[in-house]
């Protein structure tokens, strides 16, 4: 199927595949709405996702500034009064059977006293904090409209500005109580790269107690089961969340005595990089002086944080595993995590370009586009179709593509999205991708991967002549 729709698309100019993946990307965000905000993807995600939310917004700030912020504002009023924003928002309209953990399973976080009200329910975890890059780019979306539009992003800054800052004081306070500059996670499912070998390590430690049986419902909802974590990997994550919960939620008990605690690398230089837009807000909504300071503090230790984590020879960070007091030994992109954060010497910078553009990753001589994969073929771990044990994600191609941009990498951006795009003309809207074949695996009309093609396409920059938005 994959070669059929190669053929096809390599009988059509760039441009005419361009503007269908703009109509198809656009047309997935639709489906994938409920009103407010959207679906991760529809059958295998049925809830509000935090990151994809972030991700999801930035897509639609090209197609309707105000839906966009309407994204942000929905998973905002779920916030907890810890400043936490929850990793899902569960959707009491999703069908029965459809993901577990659900809403059911997570009810009992409603019984925390920081918890936001409910139903509906929230999870008790978080994900890595894109929404002040998204709220940034909603912003200046708008700005690119009219002074109607401009106004009203102005007033959402102003609006979401507190909940944000409210966000990462949380992630400063909270989850780094060693004010190290490096988040501390305690489920890889707060990573966003669940089953990702990183964690190996980490999760070898845990030992699994008496096991309740439950339902495998995403299996249903992929081709095959190699596509998704194994059976031993979700014992460990549902294991993990008896713990969280017979904690009670309450974030000082789970620091002392949960099994997986770990400082997230990609986590925390996704926060410094937000860290970074937060002030760009805090300047349009004229901030006081001590908030940006704070920010300022914040996005400098992180920095720090990142640079205690490098390893030489990896030529890339390294998480730490504080219960095991040892740095997580593995080839994976969040390695890249400096790259995201910004602000590197040309010596580091060059380091980190070296080693994604070399044969561990993707330069890679077998690979079908030139992307790195989700974990290097050289790793241990590597498995090429199992979610995040090798498979490309668009969403980690798009943050790369950012960040190159960011850094001043134009050329590397563009060639990232230039593949980027043939993959997702090929293959289409899935999830992720087998590296070596370019299979679609997961999810298909992922919210999302949408998402990033609305941001490659559409942004003003790199839109090519006379396409519409
Ligand atoms: C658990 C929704 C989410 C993403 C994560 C991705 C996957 C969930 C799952 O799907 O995780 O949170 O059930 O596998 O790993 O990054 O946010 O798209």
């Amino acid at each position: 199927m994959v070669a059929q729709a190669e053929r096809r698309v390599r009988t059509r100019s760039w441009r005419q595949n361009a503007e269908d993946l703009v109509a198809q990307a656009a047309s997935i965000l639709r489906r994938n709405d409920t009103g407010d905000w959207t679906r991760a993807a529809p059958s295998l995600y049925p809830h509000q996702w935090s990151w994809d939310s972030a991700v999801i917004a930035i897509g639609l700030a090209h197609l309707d500034t105000c839906r966009a912020a309407q994204e942000l504002r929905t998973l905002f009023a779920h916030q907890w009064k810890t400043g936490k924003v929850p990793h899902i928002v569960f959707n009491p309209k999703a069908p029965p059977h459809s993901y577990y953990p659900g809403a059911e399973h997570w009810a009992c976080a409603a019984s925390s006293p920081d918890a936001p009200p409910a139903p509906p329910y929230t999870s008790c975890l978080c994900q890595p904090p894109v929404h002040a890059i998204a709220a940034l780019r909603i912003w200046e979306a708008a700005g690119r409209e009219d002074e109607k539009a401009r106004a009203a992003a102005t007033s959402f800054l102003r609006e979401i500005y507190p909940k944000l800052l409210a966000w990462h004081r949380y992630l400063a306070t909270f989850r780094d109580p060693e004010q190290s500059g490096l988040v501390t996670i305690y489920h890889p499912w707060a990573s966003g790269t669940d089953n990702s070998p990183r964690w190996d390590g980490a999760l070898a430690a845990v030992e699994v107690g008496e096991m309740f049986t439950y339902p495998r419902y995403d299996l249903q909802h992929v081709d095959d089961p190699s596509e998704r974590p194994a059976s031993a990997e979700y014992d460990r994550y549902l294991w993990l969340v008896k713990l969280i919960k017979r904690a009670g939620c309450d974030e000082g008990a789970i620091y002392r005595s949960h099994p997986f605690l770990v400082k997230d690398v990609l986590f925390s230089a996704i926060l410094v990089a937000a860290n970074e837009a937060l002030l760009e807000i805090a300047e349009v909504v004229e901030a006081p002086d001590e908030e940006r300071e704070l920010v300022v503090v914040w996005a400098g230790r992180g920095r720090q944080g990142l640079e205690k984590c490098w390893d030489e020879k990896h030529n890339m960070c390294l998480d730490y595993d504080l219960r095991a007091d040892r740095p997580l030994r593995g080839r994976t992109v969040a390695g890249f995590a400096p790259l995201i954060a910004g602000g590197q010497s040309p010596q580091r910078l060059a380091a980190l370009l070296g080693e994604l553009g070399s044969p561990t990753f993707a330069g890679h001589p077998e690979l079908r586009w030139p992307l790195p994969p989700s974990t290097s073929p050289q790793d241990r771990g590597f498995h090429p179709r199992s979610y995040w044990r090798g498979p490309t994600w668009p969403v980690v191609n798009w943050l790369l593509w950012w960040s190159l941009r960011q850094a001043g990498e134009t050329g590397l951006a563009e060639r990232i999205r230039r593949a980027a795009l043939d993959q997702i003309i090929s293959g289409g809207f899935a999830e992720y991708f087998e590296p070596f074949t370019g299979e679609p695996l997961g999810s298909n009309s992922q919210s999302w991967t949408a998402a990033v093609v609305l941001d490659w396409l559409l942004s003003d920059s790199l839109r090519e002549p006379g396409m519409a938005a």
